[in-house]
C-alpha cells in the first residue's frame, strides 16, 4: 500500500478533486486514489471517514491528514520541495499564491453556472453578465501571469504548478461550454489540455459510469 492516498470525488464532476490530484501528480510520488461517488446515499458518511470537513479532496500521508485543495497544495509544496509546485522567486510565488487564492475563494458565478462536466459534448450555454465578467477576469489574470512570469514554459509561471492546477477545471469549463476566449487564453487552455496528467484524468472521467443530474446542464 502506498504511503499516500488521495480521496477524491467523481472525476467527471469534482473540480476540487482534480486540482489536488494534479498537484499530487506533479510531485512524482507514488500514491493511491480512492474515488468516492458523490451525492449518492452514504457518500457523506464515507467522505467523513477520511475528511473531517465532509468534503473531498483529502490527502492521507502516513499519519497526516490534510483536506481542502489549497491546504493540500501547501502541504505538498513543503513535503516535496523539488516538485516546484510554487515558483522559486518570491515575487512570482506571491503572485501564484494570490491567483490561486482568488480561484479558491472566487468565481462563484462561473463555477455555479458552468459546472465541470468533462464528458459534456462542447456546446455553448447562454452566459449571464456575471459569468462573462468572471471569464474576463480569468483571461486577464492568465495573460498577466504568462506575460510577467511565464517565459520558462507554457504554464502561468512557466512550469506546471499549483496555480495551473487551480485553474485547470476552468479550462475544462471553457471548453465544455464552448465559451469564446481570446487567442492567448486559448493557447493556455491548449497547454493544460496537453498536460499528460490532465489527459489521464479526463480520459478516466469519460469512462466513469456515475451521472449527477444536477451537473448535467
Ligand atoms: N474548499 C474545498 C471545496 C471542496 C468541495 O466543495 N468538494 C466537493 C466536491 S468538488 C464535495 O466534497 N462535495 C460533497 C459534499 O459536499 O457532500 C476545497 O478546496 O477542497
Amino acid at each position: 500500500m502506498a504511503d499516500i492516498t488521495i480521496y477524491i470525488g467523481n472525476k467527471n464532476y469534482s473540480s476540487w478533486s482534480l486540482r489536488a490530484w494534479l498537484m499530487l501528480k506533479q510531485t512524482g510520488a507514488p500514491f493511491e486514489s480512492d474515488v468516492i461517488p458523490l451525492y449518492v446515499p452514504g457518500s457523506k458518511e464515507t467522505i467523513l471517514k477520511h475528511s473531517p470537513s465532509g468534503k473531498v479532496p483529502a490527502l492521507r500521508h502516513g499519519d497526516v491528514t490534510v483536506w481542502d485543495s489549497l491546504a493540500i497544495g501547501e502541504y505538498l509544496a513543503e513535503t516535496f520541495p523539488k516538485a516546484g509546485l510554487w515558483p522559486t522567486a518570491s515575487v512570482a510565488r506571491a503572485r501564484a499564491r494570490s491567483v490561486s487564492a482568488e480561484m479558491h475563494s472566487g468565481f462563484a458565478n462561473l463555477r455555479r453556472n458552468l459546472p465541470m462536466n468533462l464528458r459534456r459534448k462542447p456546446t455553448p450555454r447562454p452566459l449571464t453578465d456575471e459569468v462573462t465578467a468572471d471569464v474576463a477576469r480569468v483571461a486577464a489574470l492568465w495573460r498577466d501571469c504568462r506575460q510577467r512570469f511565464g517565459s520558462g514554459g507554457p504554464f502561468l509561471f512557466g512550469a506546471f504548478g499549483i496555480a495551473d492546477a487551480m485553474y485547470a477545471p476552468v479550462v475544462s469549463r471553457l471548453r465544455s461550454y464552448a465559451v469564446p476566449i481570446d487567442p492567448d487564453a486559448a493557447a493556455y487552455c491548449d497547454a493544460i489540455e496537453r498536460h499528460p496528467p490532465y489527459r489521464e484524468w479526463a480520459a478516466a472521467a469519460k469512462d466513469e459510469p456515475m451521472t449527477v443530474a444536477e451537473f448535467e446542464v
